[in-house]
């Protein structure tokens, strides 16, 4: 199977998990948006979605999908998105798709987070992949610095020559070299350095499921 096909897999396995008649958290990224096209196939199942980028948001509208503002509903029954990397007790990178700070939120308003990724994704350790670090640009280079003091090396993200700009109008750092052996430590502590907007380990909302895609079909980890 290629890729793109184990992400089909797991965007459509994930329908199991939304709950007809409640407004479902959608995340962000290439198997998200494999869930996305799942999802209309139970639209008229659902109110609506709280979606954690604009462009999830464009995706789900395209559908006749209902998207609501985080203000505006209370809390979610299950959030689904995938990961850049997920360990074995459901702690993860995110961010590669630049959404890590809304991708956060909806995850806290949720209660259940189903994290859907390729085998690829799973990982011993967190750290291989390029940490995301969503910054006020102001703090940028004094946040690198405090990056280098651990040992790892913080670049901003760039998009045609400038730095990429979130949704929030913020920036980020992609950080190398380091090995996160303590995933609720380093979250909690990372997210005190002032300029820090979002830290992309999600060890505070972890995933309760993971659903792995393989060659061999949908591994279910809880
Ligand atoms: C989002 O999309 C992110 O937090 C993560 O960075 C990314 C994974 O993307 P993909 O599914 O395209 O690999 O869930």
């Amino acid at each position: 199977m290629t890729q793109d096909e184990l992400k089909a897999l797991v965007g459509q396995a994930a329908l199991k998990y939304v709950v007809p008649g409640e407004i479902v958290g959608v995340g962000t990224g290439s198997t998200v948006n494999k869930f996305i096209e799942a999802l209309g196939t139970m639209k008229d199942r659902v109110p609506g979605a709280v979606s954690s980028s604009n462009a999830s948001t464009e995706r789900l509208r395209a559908l006749g999908i209902r998207v609501y503002d985080a203000n505006e509903v209370g809390e979610l029954a299950v959030y689904i998105d995938g990961a850049d990397e997920i360990d074995g007790r459901g702690h993860m990178v995110k961010g590669g798709g630049a959404a890590l700070t809304r991708e956060k939120i909806v995850a806290a308003q949720s209660r259940r987070f189903v994290c859907i990724a390729d085998a690829s994704k799973r990982v011993e350790f967190l750290g291989r992949f390029p940490l995301p670090v969503e910054v006020i640009p102001m703090a940028t280079q004094r946040i690198v610095r405090q990056f280098q003091a651990l040992g790892g090396h913080a670049q901003v993200r760039m998009k045609d020559d400038q730095p990429l700009v979130t949704d929030n109008g913020q920036h980020i750092l992609d950080v190398t070299g380091l090995q996160i052996r303590d995933p609720l430590a380093f979250e909690s502590d990372v997210n005190q350095w002032p300029g820090v907007v979002t830290v992309g380990v999600f060890a505070h909302q972890k995933a309760a499921v993971c659903l792995l895609a393989t060659e061999g079909g949908v591994q279910t980890l809880e």
